[in-house]
């Protein structure tokens, strides 16, 4: 059966009959380029777009499909399917929209494990790739850091570099991959399990699709230095795509993200600084932000040494940016309310004018 080719499994068909959906075929979502889908169906791929009541029903960008997703839709002859609904997801990775005002981007759905992907030689930072795992964590999604490039430093550099991880981040795999050497890519592929879902995560330009087309077997995604291409910055990898695996797992590429706004609902930040909070519980206050308050048991721990002045620093910037990103949302929900409300207005207004 092809659909289990792309994880599909039991507890999709079981939401499947619950939403009494059976009138419909199921896909996966394997690519998107702006609102226009590549479903995977049983009967193949199919290009798709969303129904008019799924488009109307929309409240926020959650309620689009993403890459992932496992969706209801009607084939005709037409050569475009119609999505009439998303089946709940096992988990969904978002970030903060790049520019948007309190706008979730959602980057993936159904990610079982996400592969945070840093070039160890200008890329390799540890604040990002905290903020990476904040994702992850809150996403409800198992971190794999690969570290990529290995070629271009030496081993003890290497090392070190190892060294600062596990000084920051504890129990998550790493592994150390160079597309020159083939170096890495044995113990990765021993990570990666049949009918899991994997998604890549990293900066444009640290080899996401070299390591794609690598567990691939073979180019299915170009890749190339950002400097040749045209224009400063411009991202090889232009849109989210699924690929089924040689093993048979599932990977999903991404275009490489420039600024990793953290979006935290589910306790991210406070899975991915259990080290830094564990302290928390002994500060005199309850609402104690470990800022400036006296009797902070967290900044006692600063001082001590025994939390390291980068970590600390690190989720004092993520938190205040979640706090800001959590009052922009309030206020767009307002403003959409408001909007609501006047749409609301207007449509009476027609219909007992006759039209
Ligand atoms: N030296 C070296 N170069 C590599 C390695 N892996 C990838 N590269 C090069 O790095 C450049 C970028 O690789 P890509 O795989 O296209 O990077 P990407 O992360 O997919 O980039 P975006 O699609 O823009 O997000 C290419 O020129 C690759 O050949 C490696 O292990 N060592
Ligand atoms: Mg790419
Ligand atoms: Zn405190």
């Amino acid at each position: 059966m092809r659909l289990e080719s792309y994880g599909y499994h039991a507890g999709i068909e079981a939401s499947r009959e619950e939403l009494g959906l059976q009138e419909f075929a199921i896909g996966r979502v394997v690519a998107e380029h702006r609102e226009r889908y590549v479903v995977a169906t049983e009967s193949g791929d199919t290009e798709a777009e969303v129904s008019g009541s799924l488009r109307f029903l929309a409240k926020s960008r959650e309620d689009f499909p993403a890459v992932g997703d496992w969706v209801a839709l009607n084939v005709d002859d037409s050569g475009t399917a119609i999505v009439h609904g998303i089946l709940p997801r096992s988990s969904m990775i978002s970030r903060q929209a790049v520019g948007g005002f309190g706008e979730i981007q959602i980057v993936a759905a159904n990610v079982d494990h996400a592969l945070l992907v840093q070039a160890v030689d200008r890329d390799f930072n540890l604040a990002r790739l905290e903020r990476y795992l904040t994702i992850c964590r809150s996403s409800k999604v198992d971190p794999i850091v690969v570290l990529a490039k290995t070629d271009l430093i030496d081993e003890s550099r290497l090392s070190g570099i190892f060294a600062d991880v596990a000084s920051r981040i504890a129990n998550v795999p790493v592994v150390a991959v160079s597309d020159r050497t083939a170096e890495g890519y044995a113990p990765l592929q021993a990570m990666i399990a049949e009918g899991r879902t994997y998604c890549l995560l990293g900066s444009s330009g640290v080899g996401k699709s070299t390591l794609l087309n690598r567990l691939c077997g073979g180019d299915r995604m170009r890749t190339d230095a950002i400097s040749k291409s045209t224009g400063k910055g411009r991202h090889v990898t232009s849109h989210r795509a699924l690929f089924v695996l040689e093993g048979g797992a599932l990977l999903i590429d991404n275009p490489g993200m420039r600024e990793v706004g953290v979006v935290d609902s589910g306790g991210g930040l406070e899975a991915t600084f259990d080290h830094v909070l564990a302290f928390s519980g002994a500060c005199r206050f309850r609402d104690c932000t470990h800022t400036t308050e006296a009797g902070c048991s967290v900044l006692d721990a600063v001082r001590r040494g025994e939390i390291g002045t980068a970590s600390y620093e690190s989720f004092l910037k993520m938190e205040k940016e979640r706090a800001h990103f959590e009052s922009s949302v309030a206020e767009r929900r307002k403003k959409d309310r408001a909007f609501g409300k006047m749409v609301d207005v207007y449509k009476k207004g027609k219909a007992r004018d006759g039209f």
